[in-house]
């Protein structure tokens, strides 16, 4: 009879546990979220769905404060706040933070990836991990990659049809070393800028263009100030979730997790909404009058030639062994 009555109570402790210690994981936390783009662009939507999904998530227990079009500053800035502790999560381009970590180097290859299926393959895969990984030693925790898209060039001088018309074209670039070499070696005038001065530079003609996918050409009111677009898809941008070391470490199981699970489900959405949006975006964007240009094949070829020269360096600077295994997962992908 007592030991009946121990076990029963054994058991209903036993099944109350996971609640009570999940009730007693998760403390009231406010998230400062910066990223870039504006409210209305995929990004700013995938952030208010990564909000919502943690406010649930929590209980009402971790509020997620977003703040976009860099507001708290441009992705460097922001990246240094995260790592001295004085913000908790952003969303960027892994493009700026190869200075910190080389190896985010290997998303700026052009042309890498031939489609969205190899890129979410090769990301959410054990390179992407190994990749991501790598920004814990420099104090910051990359929960999953979304998608920014393959960038497309704009500008406002000529149409760009073939390579020597991009001779001379000053074209802002993101601070990033490889989107600096690629488009020297293209023959334009690359000057680096982070994104949140470039609507302005591109307004008072500091600069003559900018490469960006079409739902950030759209988004961010290019179409206003650029006339030109050349179909060039070259090369694939991801954005990184990231969020500060030094917070995450005093964060519980369940309060990291919360973080995580809502991370995915940003992730899926923002892939399934960007992906639907670029594919009316072109159509958009003529309509708002600009003139869209389509290389020949012989043209992409040359251009693609051009650009694949940057990869010994590429490879150097990210490792052989990434470089390598990284290749190999794609013929992988590519024979299946
Ligand atoms: C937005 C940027 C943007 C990127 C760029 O903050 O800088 O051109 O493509 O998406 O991260």
């Amino acid at each position: 009879m007592t030991l009946r009555r121990t076990l029963i109570a054994t058991l209903a402790l036993a099944a109350l546990a996971p609640l009570a210690a999940q009730a007693q994981d998760i403390k009231p936390r406010l998230i400062r979220f910066g990223y870039g783009l504006n409210e209305q662009s995929n990004q700013g939507r995938a952030v208010k769905l990564f909000a919502e999904e943690v406010e649930k998530a929590s209980g009402g227990k971790m509020k997620v404060r977003a703040v976009g079009a860099a507001a708290l500053g441009p992705d460097t800035q922001m990246q240094q706040a995260l790592i001295g502790g004085a913000q908790e999560m952003m969303v960027g381009s892994t493009a700026t933070l190869v200075g910190i970590t080389k190896e985010m180097a290997l998303w700026d290859t052009p042309f890498l990836v031939n489609n969205a299926k190899e890129a979410d393959a090769l990301l959410d895969g054990p390179i992407g991990s190994k990749v991501k990984d790598k920004l814990q030693d420099k104090g910051l925790v990359g929960l999953v990659y979304w998608e920014n898209g393959f960038r497309n060039l704009t500008n406002n001088k000529r149409a760009v049809a073939r390579l020597e018309d991009l001779d001379g074209i000053k074209l802002r670039v993101m601070q990033n070393n490889v989107f600096l070499e690629s488009f020297k070696t293209l023959g334009a005038n690359a000057v680096p800028l982070p994104f949140s001065e470039l609507f302005s530079a591109l307004e008072t003609k500091a600069v003559d263009g900018q490469e960006n996918p079409y739902n950030t050409i759209l988004s961010s009111k290019f179409y206003e100030v650029q006339k030109y677009l050349t179909v060039t898809n070259h090369v694939y941008s991801p954005w990184i979730v990231l969020v500060s070391k030094k917070w995450w470490d005093g964060l519980s199981k369940d309060e990291q997790k919360v973080l995580m699970d809502a991370a995915k489900k940003s992730r899926d959405f923002e892939r399934q909404d960007t992906r639907a949006e670029a594919a009316k975006a072109l159509d958009e964007l003529k309509a708002k009058g600009m003139q869209i240009n389509e290389l020949t094949p012989t043209e992409a070829a040359r251009m693609r030639d051009k650009l694949t020269r940057v990869n010994a360096s590429i490879a150097a600077n990210v490792g052989m062994d990434l470089w390598n295994e990284t290749q190999a997962a794609l013929a992988t992908l590519r024979s299946g």
